[in-house]
């Protein structure tokens, strides 16, 4: 199956985080990491007042079932500092499940697609430099179309 990740950091040091989460992403048995793209400097959207963050999305190909990759990534988050404050707060590591394949899966831990995958430009963005015409099972359009849109909107 092929997954797209959204990986967010604005706390310490944002490029290092994101790296060392690629590299964890990529030691995770049964995954395999297949491509990155750029990094994103980005005005964080919602939530309280706080600093800057660097977005990318990560490509991968994998055998998990989703829940499985969930608590991956969570310990990946966990690894690498992240501790639960304030809902949308500032984080150090942020990893996201944005799609897999056309999995559909809505449960009280997990939601795939991610739920608000198609208002945020900082996910849209860096999706759209791997994955233009990756299909959102739901909506039924490209993440190309999904960006097009929310730039139309704004
Ligand atoms: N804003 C930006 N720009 N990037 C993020 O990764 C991000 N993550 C979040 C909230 C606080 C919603 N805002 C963000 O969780």
């Amino acid at each position: 199956m092929i997954a797209y990740i959204a990986l967010g950091s604005n706390l310490g040091d944002r490029e290092g985080n994101l790296r060392a989460a690629l590299r964890l992403i990529g030691e995770l048995p049964s995954v395999s990491l297949t491509r990155v793209s750029s990094f994103h400097k980005t005005k964080p959207v919602g939530g309280p007042p706080q600093g800057d963050y660097l977005n990318a999305v990560a490509e991968i190909e994998t055998a998990l079932p989703p829940h499985e990759l969930l608590e991956c990534l969570q310990q990946i988050e966990a690894s690498l500092g992240r501790t639960r404050g304030v809902r949308w707060g500032p984080r150090t590591i942020d990893l996201d499940i944005l799609l897999m394949n056309d999995v559909v899966v809505e449960g009280p831990t997990l939601v795939i697609p991610h739920p608000r995958m198609h208002e945020r430009d900082f996910v849209l963005r860096p999706l759209c430099e791997l994955a233009p015409d990756a299909r959102h099972p739901k909506l039924h359009r490209t993440a190309a179309e999904l960006l097009a849109a929310l730039e139309r909107e704004s």
